[in-house]
């Protein structure tokens, strides 16, 4: 016997896990944008939120309220696409939950249970944005923001954010490995397991930071090796895609999913964060790099590759669309998962040759407007051109 709204609630779940998804008419022939969100509050099962028993909530009361679904890792495990996705509770305590689908665009549901990861770090205060890397050692790592309190400082909301390391096999069971530690970066968020033994090691694209939000001297996304994925250490980390002045990735940035690998290089999309009169703006944009050099970057188009549009600039962090998961098929589709102001997760579809011609076709920024201006017109020149020789002008 139960509350007369839980049949209610059940029914609205149901239904939206039944729904199709479908594209929208948004077109730049990079990538397709859908009606839907993939996963939301709303796609929380009911036993994570309400005691269903009456007696003990005779209103039938969220008890344990979620806020938001957003920044998943994603991978495909036998042909099925797994999310492990950001949830946030009313407390402001992220968790981890894997949501599955046969076809990528909807019908995500939630496992029965969140992640429990195993409690191995008792600073700890919450833990986000995993990145999931099938690695070549046989294992599905992944790599999270593992962010404590910081002792050290009077400042109440002061704290240090570490990369938190676990592994598993089937996304079920989970093993920690201790936290990585950059001994030249006081700080790291956006860390990223790279899926191959670079020059026999571990490697990982990193975001060293100074403090907790600042980038400070850290001069973009990081590359590193360490010998011990169980007791992960990095002494150099290089640079390879850099923050610069007048850019897209002017405040900073950091790595996002797992990159692709490809014919011509390993495909990045990571985000872009500059500064604005109404606070920071969270884009997203690619680059490529090289197959033998994976911190090598080969080509890195100007400007950002999907910003916030319409609805998705609105949430809980307005103006921030932001990824950490993808996942390439073998017959070359890519499903990019990406979370909208903090609140709602998204997918965009393309594939890896649209991708590649957008990374190395895309002119890279000259940055400076005159020079940019000077790129546009070259082309405009050829078009009119083109446009007289067949005929239509
Ligand atoms: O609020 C936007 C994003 O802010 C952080 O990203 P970064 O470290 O690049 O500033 C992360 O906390 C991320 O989860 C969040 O989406």
């Amino acid at each position: 016997m139960f509350h007369p709204n839980y049949y209610i609630e059940q029914a609205r779940l149901d239904t939206l896990l039944a729904r199709k998804n479908e594209k929208t008419d948004f077109y730049n022939g990079i990538f397709s944008r859908y009606r839907d969100p993939v996963l939301t509050r709303d796609h929380i099962p009911l036993t994570w939120k309400y005691d269903l028993n009456p007696c003990t909530n005779p209103h039938f009361m969220e008890r344990l309220g979620v806020g938001v679904v957003m920044n998943s890792g994603a991978i495909e495990i036998g042909g099925k696409f797994h999310l492990v996705a950001r949830v946030e509770g009313h407390d402001r305590k992220s968790f981890f939950a894997v949501a599955e689908s046969d076809s990528g665009i909807d019908g995500f549901r939630f496992w029965d249970y969140p992640v429990r990861l195993p409690d191995t770090c008792p600073e700890e205060v919450n833990v986000y944005d995993m990145r999931l890397t099938h690695h070549e050692d046989g294992h599905i790592y992944g790599v999270f923001c593992s962010e404590s309190k910081d002792t050290a400082s009077n400042d109440l909301s002061a704290a240090v954010a570490a990369a938190g390391i676990v592994r598993t096999r089937d996304l079920k069971e989970w093993e920690r490995l201790p936290n990585l530690k950059t001994l030249r970066s006081p700080q790291q968020r956006n860390v990223v397991l790279h899926p191959e033994f670079v020059e026999g090691k571990y490697a990982f694209y990193t975001r060293p930071m100074d403090d907790f939000i600042e980038t400070g001297s850290g001069g973009g996304i990081g590359f590193g090796l360490c010998d011990d994925i169980e007791r992960a250490v990095i002494d150099e980390e290089k640079i390879t895609s850099a923050r610069r002045y007048h850019t897209i990735t002017e405040a900073k940035n950091g790595a996002g999913a797992a990159p692709i690998k490809t014919t011509a290089g390993w495909l990045h999309i990571a985000h872009g964060v500059r500064n604005t009169a109404a606070g920071l703006r969270y884009v997203l944009y690619a680059f490529l790099t090289d197959l033998d050099n994976p911190a090598k970057v080969i080509a890195e188009p100007s400007g950002f590759l999907l910003a916030p549009l319409g609805r998705e600039r609105v949430g809980d962090v307005s103006n921030v669309v932001f990824s950490n998961g993808a996942i390439a098929r073998a017959n070359g589709d890519v499903f990019l998962y990406y979370a909208a102001s903090d609140t709602r997760l998204h997918v965009a579809t393309t594939t890896i040759d649209r991708l590649l011609d957008y990374t190395i076709n895309t002119p890279a920024d000259p940055l400076r407007s005159v020079e940019c201006v000077m790129t546009r017109c070259q082309m405009i020149e050829r078009n009119l051109a083109y446009l007289k020789e067949c005929g239509s002008v």
